[in-house]
């Protein structure tokens, strides 16, 4: 079977030049295509590390609050403190709901006084926003708007980005961004991006200008060895950046999903999910996410979850993604594992097409 393609399904400004440089599968995120692949995984890896590569990430939609009460009601939205978040200064801002359940984990940018846009992971946070804010009768409008991420990831982005924006790109800090009008595109310019390869997200405000956008970084990226590529399972496992939906079930707290660092039970203000989180911290987790490492040959990425045991055969939890890891040359999985099977350094058996195989269960980060 093909997935079919139709009105509920977006493509992103960039999608044709994506797929003419050579995307070939994809997946679909907030209802938009998200290009994975070309047909050399290994050498989108090898570009995405060494060089510099360009990602089609307009998937990652912005749910944009504007109004006299965006700051106050995004700050009651987010389990991280938001009282802070200046313009300029992006944070990564879990979402949870009233039982504390992790909904998405968007990264949050203040664009103006009056402006935030969440950029979201793939669950419907504008639904999510308008009923609180509906409820709560806050003075905002809550728009999907005509932004579309652009992601230019590697050691050689910064020369690349810089070729085209100017020096000044060099001195953005990590997390930083500056609204820009470049040669009639308007574009937010961020230092960040879904890798630790170092780089930036250029969010196009104008839905008509992606291919004159995506030409300026091609041309700009050439002398780089600039390739086209996706987010890339084997790295951002490697490092580990959480996968929204992928290493999460619709049950996962933030401390499961080991974000919890992110999330700020001291503030004043209440905010969805407060008190739930604050029992959850005192309970102390029942399951949580981790690192596997496996055993023997290389396995397929993007597998369907399948079951752990410990070896006497009883249940300790079921993986989420795997993939074998070019940098420490071996099978690396994130997993859901029950109390008390988390412990680093237990050995349980991850099920395979080929029977059952060992693994060890590790800390997140991976420290290899
Ligand atoms: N960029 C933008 N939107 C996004 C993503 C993105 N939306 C979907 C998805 N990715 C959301 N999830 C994440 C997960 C991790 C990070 C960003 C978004 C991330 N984390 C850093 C880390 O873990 O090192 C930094 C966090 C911090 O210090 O605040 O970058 O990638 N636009």
């Amino acid at each position: 079977m093909q997935l079919a393609q139709g009105p509920r399904v977006r493509f992103s400004p960039f999608y044709r030049k994506s797929e003419a440089a050579g995307m070939q599968t994809a997946t679909v995120y907030n209802r938009m295509v998200l290009p994975l692949a070309t047909e050399d995984p290994e050498a989108d890896y090898e570009a995405l590390t060494q060089r510099v590569a360009l990602w089609d990430v307009g998937c990652q939609r912005q749910v944009q609050v504007q109004g006299p009460d965006a700051l106050k009601l995004c700050q009651y939205i987010s389990a991280r403190d938001l009282s802070q978040l200046k313009i300029g200064v992006a944070k990564y801002a879990p979402l949870c709901d009233h039982q504390g359940r992790l909904i998405n984990d968007p990264v949050a940018l203040r664009v103006d006084e009056d402006t935030i846009w969440f950029s979201i992971a793939d669950s419907d946070i504008l639904l999510w926003v308008r009923a609180i804010s509906g409820e709560r009768e806050d003075n905002v409008e809550i728009i999907e708007p005509d932004v579309s991420p652009l992601a230019v990831q590697g050691p050689r982005a910064t020369d690349t980005v810089a070729a085209v924006f100017g020096e000044w790109v060099r001195e953005l800090k990590f997390f930083h961004f500056k609204r820009i009008n470049h040669e009639g595109i308007p574009l937010v310019v961020c230092r960040s991006g879904w890798s630790k390869q170092g780089g930036f997200e250029l969010f196009l405000e104008d839905g008509n200008k992606g291919e004159q956008l995506w030409d300026l970084i091609w041309a700009a990226g050439e002398p780089h060895g600039i390739r086209v590529g996706a987010p890339n399972y084997a790295e951002r496992i490697e490092n580990f950046l959480l996968a929204w939906g992928s290493d999460t079930d619709p049950d996962s707290d933030p401390f499961e999903a080991a974000i919890g660092d992110y999330v700020d039970l001291g503030v004043e203000h209440d905010f969805v999910g407060k008190k739930a989180l604050l029992a959850k911290r005192e309970q102390g987790p029942t399951r949580e996410l981790k690192g596997l490492l496996i055993d023997g040959e290389p396995l397929n990425p993007n597998p369907q979850p399948v079951g752990l045991q410990n070896p006497n055969g009883s249940r300790a939890g079921e993986t989420r993604d795997i993939a074998h890891s070019p940098r420490y040359k071996q099978n690396l999985g994130l997993a859901i594992i029950e109390v008390p099977h988390n412990l680093p350094g237990t050995k349980l058996q991850v099920e395979t097409p080929n029977g059952w195989r060992p693994a060890t269960v590790t800390d997140l980060p991976f420290d290899l």
